[in-house]
């Protein structure tokens, strides 16, 4: 019975010796995004900018698809940086967290569509890509949807290398619809959600201090 308490403590003080990051806001394109991959041949009439729908801020990412049902490639950058990838703070971001999520807003037509989203990400810790995080899903005529799109890559990151401060970090989105006529669709907020847990200066204290009074207690004993 008595050796229940220690490893009770245990838990309690492993619990309190850590901390999630925050979320992180990988891109809300509220200024004009850096695009670079052709975006303005078919399947996508145009990719762009907009403010007719945000679910983050006031802009998104518009994208206007025909229905050729061919894959096409966004390569998404930070907003000011003039390059097709992310600096090393924002691989340090994507290894401190487990999830990609973003927003996807369908408005309505006066027809049925279905569309097919995706995700790949690149750098330190190599090229994957994620098809079907909208998997071909109907939206029928007169309705509009927004679904939040999540990306679980924890086995990725897990056989990632740690940041190493002159990282980078690339983000391309690619879409496509077999419906003639396509649609319509907005990217939003994309961002690091399910923080991996942090250590705490405190909690690591705490912890070194339970095993050096177990230490003492087992010489004793
Ligand atoms: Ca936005």
């Amino acid at each position: 019975m008595n050796r229940r308490i220690p490893r009770l403590g245990i838990a309690l003080l492993a619990a309190a010796a850590v901390s999630a990051h925050a979320d992180v806001l990988v891109t809300s394109f509220e200024t004009s995004p850096v695009i670079s991959g052709t975006p303005d041949n078919p399947p996508y009439l145009s990719v762009g900018q907009s403010s007719a729908w945000a679910s983050e801020g006031n802009n998104s990412l518009a994208i206007s698809f025909d229905g050729s049902g061919g894959w096409k490639w966004i390569y998404v950058a930070g907003d000011t940086d003039g390059n097709n990838y992310f600096p090393a703070a924002t691989y340090a971001d994507w290894y401190n967290h487990t999830r990609l999520e973003f927003d996807v807003y369908r408005p309505a037509l006066n027809y049925g569509w279905n569309l097919e989203v995706g995700a790949a990400i690149n750098g330190p810790q190599g090229w994957n890509q994620q098809a079907g995080l909208i998997g071909w899903t109907w939206q029928n005529a007169g309705d509009d949807s927004l679904t939040t799109v999540t990306w679980d890559y924890s086995a990725i990151r897990n056989s990632a290398p740690a940041p190493g401060g002159s990282d980078w970090w690339q983000l391309a989105l690619f879409a496509r619809t077999t419906t003639a006529g396509g649609g319509m669709a907005y990217i939003d907020n994309v961002r690091f959600v399910e923080a991996v847990p942090e250590p705490t200066a405190m909690g690591l204290l705490l912890l070194a201090g339970s095993a050096g009074w177990l230490g003492r207690r087992r010489r004793v004993s």
